[in-house]
């Protein structure tokens, strides 16, 4: 496979959005060819499990049932748009992978880690080349969430004590893999964290 992979993760409202778009729109401006997506989602079944993840219900999925339906989707994106985007030679942006569910599934939810380890190796498959992981403290994730408004969803209705747990997560999963995953400020300026990211990248590509 000769392109790039790419990741994105952090704490809701932590910037991961905002630099995916800044860093695929600064690559196309160089000329190179950029598939960003965004998990769960990317496909047609991953949008439809994305929904069923996210909508608030009278019957919240159990944890292992959360994490298979987090995997089923992303199986489905690795097959069908990473790795032929990969084979083609492209840069591929991915708005999480599986450290998410490490740190939400895992830490988060308290599914023990090596259950998420095989599940992960049936799912995934691949690993990204970078992790950029904006690191926020759960208070700045709420005071953003406050001031960007509208209804939350079902994940981000998770108390602080939650986002806590999912951050130490991050934190020692960036600790297992130091070379891949980089930890940045995220209260730092978009301008700054984008330009440092940037660089990064085009070391890489
Ligand atoms: N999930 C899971 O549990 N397990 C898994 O395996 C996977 C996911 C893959 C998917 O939501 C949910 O699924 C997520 C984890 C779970 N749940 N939560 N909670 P998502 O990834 O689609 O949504 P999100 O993470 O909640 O997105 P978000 O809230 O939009 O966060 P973001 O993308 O990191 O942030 P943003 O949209 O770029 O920025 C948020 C706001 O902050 C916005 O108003 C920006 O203008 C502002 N912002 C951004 N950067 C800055 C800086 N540097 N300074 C100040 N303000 C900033």
């Amino acid at each position: 496979m000769s392109g790039v992979f790419l990741s994105f993760e952090g704490i809701d409202g932590a910037g991961k959005t905002t630099q995916v778009a800044f860093l695929a729109k600064a690559l196309e401006r160089r000329g190179h060819k950029v598939t960003w997506l965004r998990e769960p989602g990317g496909t047609l079944l991953g949008e439809k499990i994305r929904s069923l993840l996210l909508e608030k219900t009278d019957e919240a999925p159990v944890p292992m049932a959360e994490l298979l339906l987090f995997a089923a989707a992303r199986s489905q994106l690795v097959t069908n748009r990473i790795r032929p985007a990969l084979k083609r030679g492209e840069v591929v942006i991915l708005d999480r992978f599986a450290d998410a569910t490490f740190a939400y599934q895992g830490y988060g939810r308290g599914v023990p880690l090596e259950q998420i380890l095989s599940i992960e190796a049936l799912s995934a498959g691949i690993q990204p080349k970078r992790t950029w992981l904006l690191d926020l403290t759960p208070a700045e994730s709420a005071r953003r969430r406050q001031e960007r408004g509208g209804a939350s969803d079902r994940m981000e209705s998770e108390a602080d004590s939650f986002r806590a747990k999912v951050r130490s997560g991050y934190l020692e999963r960036a600790k297992t893999f130091p070379d891949r995953i980089r930890i940045l400020d995220a209260s730092a300026s978009v301008d700054s964290i984008a330009t440092q990211i940037l660089t990064e990248a085009l070391e890489l590509i």
